[in-house]
């Protein structure tokens, strides 16, 4: 068995934010950065965990993100639509700019939208949607990112992988969380896969003559497919839709053409809806999170696992025992605090 060592959570957060900021990030952005990777990891989240840094560092190296972005709310009285402009920084931490004020929205008027415009996000939307939950709301969080993945009946990258996360929060028990690419698997998953010398899966991909393959270079060259088929294909698109031109921001296909390659961290911006689940049940029978627990009971009674139980569990167990980070892993760290920027291509 290959040797690994174990850092605490905290330790492996100062790390990463080191890294960050050796590389140029102010204390704004290495922070909120830092707490998304390694949540991540904490979680066993590796296609969105250390592996991540490496993708960012060569965005900040590119010139294509603001390390010293400083995230602005922009001014927006009395709407349910709450705006921050990322001002080409990262996406979390214009996501804990405009999270207090979302939430106090959503409060007072049952529903509310954070649009997060002109940030770089290449994170999981899980730790946003927990955010939301653990203000008591209801969450659904969704953003483009590069033209990888093919329409379902086409067979050229178009769509991005556009994830979509919702969350429901739970007294006393961890939210309802799910959140997934709507794309068969997420691109940094094919990159593991890449990494480890391994074949996909059939159907996550097509080559570039549009035929289906099982190489994750070929995949990578080619085109990735909706989960789903048609119905990730409009869902997908939905999120173009909402998540992109709606918010007056940039599309899967408009990103890759600015960035030109999809080595980097997408740009582009994010919506965010939260939902007072109270303020909607108001004046109907029927206390609302009971009722949830007794749908997510039937669902269990079935033997079936509800989504994030993987990741609750494995955070239960980073918590007490801390997280193991293999030779490489954390060789790659010391690399990366040592070279700053010089370290990626
Ligand atoms: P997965 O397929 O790994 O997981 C999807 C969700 O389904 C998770 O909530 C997972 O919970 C749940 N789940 C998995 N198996 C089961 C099961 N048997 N029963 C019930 N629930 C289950 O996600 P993806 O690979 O599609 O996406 C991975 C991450 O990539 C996401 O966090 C997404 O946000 C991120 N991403 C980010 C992008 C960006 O542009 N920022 C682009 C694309 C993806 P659990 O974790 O507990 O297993
Ligand atoms: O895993 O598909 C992905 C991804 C794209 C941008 C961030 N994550």
């Amino acid at each position: 068995m290959s040797e690994t060592t174990t850092l605490t959570i905290t330790a492996l957060q100062e790390r990463v934010e080191a890294i960050f900021r050796k590389a140029g990030l102010n204390g704004t952005q290495a922070g909120a950065v830092a707490r998304v990777v390694v949540a991540g990891e904490r979680d066993a989240c590796k296609s969105h965990g250390i592996y991540r840094i490496e993708g960012a560092l060569r965005t900040v190296k590119a010139g294509k993100v603001d390390p010293d972005a400083l995230p602005e709310l922009v001014p927006q009285e009395s709407t349910a639509i709450v705006r921050v402009d990322a001002k080409g920084g990262f996406a979390s931490p214009a996501f804990e700019l405009g999270l207090p004020v979302l939430a106090e929205r959503a409060r007072s008027c049952g529903l509310a939208a954070l649009v997060i415009n002109d940030c770089t996000h290449f994170s999981a939307l899980w730790p946003e949607v927990e955010a939301l939950t653990e203000q008591g709301l209801a969450g659904l969080v969704m953003c483009p990112s590069y033209a990888t993945v093919a329409p379902t009946g086409g067979n050229k990258p178009l769509l991005g992988t556009n994830p979509l996360a919702f969350g429901w929060p739970r007294e006393g028990k961890p939210a309802y969380v799910f959140d997934f690419a709507t794309s068969v698997a997420a691109r940094g998953e094919i990159e593991l896969y890449r990494r480890a010398g391994k074949p996909l899966p059939e159907g996550w991909a097509i080559d570039t003559e549009g035929n289906p393959t099982t190489d994750p270079n070929a995949a990578l060259a080619g085109a990735m497919l909706p989960f789903g088929g048609h119905k990730g294909s409009a869902i997908a698109t939905m999120v173009e839709l909402l998540a992109g031109i709606m918010i007056g921001d940039l599309t899967s296909p408009e990103v890759l053409d600015l960035l030109g390659t999809t080595t980097l961290a997408p740009r582009h911006g994010e919506l965010i809806l939260g939902f007072s689940p109270r303020a909607f049940a108001a004046g109907r029978s029927g206390d609302p999170f009971a009722r949830a627990e007794v749908l997510f009971e039937a669902i269990a009674g079935q033997g079936a696992r509800l989504p994030s139980q993987r990741r609750y569990a494995a955070r239960t167990k980073s918590v007490a025992d801390g997280i193991a980070l293999t030779q490489a892993e954390v060789e790659q760290l010391d690399r990366l605090l040592a070279l700053g920027l010089d370290a990626v291509a």
